[in-house]
């Protein structure tokens, strides 16, 4: 383009008048105060298939945790903190868990809150420690877990060789079965906590049938259960989750199966009155970690009013997950992995599921245990053993009042 000569002069001179004549240059700007830092953390759990119920509880859990410190201003030195969640579906699937392990850490996250399942948190873990990057589930349960003694692996609920004899000796206590049928669903999870359960009758004197097996996408279990009535048991335990765990105690009663059916903290959801129907009433479950009813009013309040719906089983473990990785932050002034990890391992937090420390493995220190029963539809606490002491609901929440004054918002 051509610009005609006389134009552009005088553009020049009255620029050069303007600024180099006397007249005052402009003020400079307002210093404009820094981005906020980006702080990515990732959540994983399955998000689609039969558990899909279960991931998206966990995964409200740590969103939920991350909307309120966004809404409460954090700062790490002087730049103001902007917390994204990565969510992402693992479909309780081992192979793809590793995926999106990969997936978050070549996206750089602070931190993962996750997984659902021991099957996919066990790998997933390597990858995490590998990468220096901080991994804390909300609800696998699988000793193996932490047993490998990986660094920046811990979980917030208590453990199934915790968890498995807590329930067993309910089982036996309650029922005083003489002969018992266990059955898995082939997971590290099921198979897992059907073997402490086993362990755990046997040295009570309950002799155990041989195990039968199906899968977590089992749905017709009538040859099992069939097998199992021959035998005459006085009670059946089942390791595994509630998608497939529903439709066995509905199939076991259709087929006049009446003995008390109990389950772990994966089939201990109202998930199973929807499935099973009036055959879940009166159904033992346990859980490794205090009732969702016990949990904190910041959590429970913040959860309803943000999804408008309760939260099922792990969301107050998930949350407090998340509030640990950022209380470990702004203890270290900073979200990077090797800066924050040891603040995490030595932290001390009042959060929605109780008072959360870490031993030297990774594990939750003192763990609660809960036992439930199916009442009118809905999972309901009988009893929480915290410390070796067993105790209702009104008595935990009264001893665990100081604390949940405490909890952090
Ligand atoms: N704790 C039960 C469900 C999660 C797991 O696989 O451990």
């Amino acid at each position: 383009m051509r610009f005609p000569v006389k134009t552009t002069c005088l553009a020049v001179a009255s620029a050069l008048l303007a600024f180099g004549c006397g007249k005052e240059a402009p003020p400079p700007k307002a210093e404009q105060p820094p981005a906020p830092l980006v702080v990515k953390i990732g959540h994983v759990g399955p998000l689609t298939g039969g558990i899909a119920h279960l991931g998206k509880d966990n995964e409200n859990g740590a969103r939920l945790a991350i909307d309120q410190a966004n809404a409460a201003g954090v700062k790490l030195g002087d730049r103001q903190v902007k917390f994204e969640l990565m969510a992402e579906d693992d479909q309780a699937d081992p192979k793809i868990g590793n995926t999106v392990a990969q997936k978050l850490v070549d996206a750089k996250v602070a931190g993962v809150v996750g997984h659902l399942n021991s099957g996919t948190t066990i790998p997933a873990s390597a990858v995490y420690s590998q990468s220096g990057i901080p991994m804390i589930s909300g609800s696998a349960t699988n000793p193996a877990l932490t047993e490998q003694k990986l660094k920046g692996i811990f979980r917030v609920v208590g453990r199934d060789d915790q968890q498995g004899p807590a329930i067993a000796n309910f089982l036996v206590a309650q029922v005083k079965p003489k002969t018992a049928a266990i059955i898995d669903d082939a997971t590290p999870y099921g198979e897992g906590i059907a073997n402490e359960v086993e362990k755990t009758l046997k040295a009570a004197g309950v002799k155990v049938l041989p195990r039968e097996k199906g899968t977590d996408k089992t749905t017709d279990w009538k040859a099992v259960l069939t097998k199992i009535k021959g035998k005459n048991p006085d009670a059946v335990f089942y390791g595994g989750m509630d998608a497939a765990g529903g439709p066995l105690l509905k199939q076991a009663r259709e087929l006049k199966i009446a003995v008390p059916f109990a389950y772990g903290d994966g089939g201990c959801t109202d998930k199973m009155a929807e499935l099973a129907g009036a055959a879940a009433e009166g159904m033992l479950c346990s859980q490794a970690g205090i009732p969702v009813q016990a949990a904190g009013k910041a959590f429970l309040d913040g959860y309803k009013s943000a999804f408008k719906i309760d939260p099922i089983l792990y969301a107050p473990f998930t949350y407090d997950a998340a509030n640990l990785m950022i209380a470990a932050m702004k203890q270290a002034n900073s979200a990077e992995p090797a800066k924050y990890l040891p603040a995490l391992e030595k932290i001390s937090h009042n959060g929605a599921s109780g008072r959360i420390e870490f031993d030297e493995k990774g594990d939750r220190k003192d763990a609660e245990m809960t036992i439930f029963t199916m009442k009118n539809g809905k999972i309901t606490p009988l009893a929480i053993i915290m410390g070796g002491k067993s105790m209702t609901l009104d008595q935990y929440a009264a001893a665990a009042a100081p604390a949940a004054k405490a909890e952090k918002k």
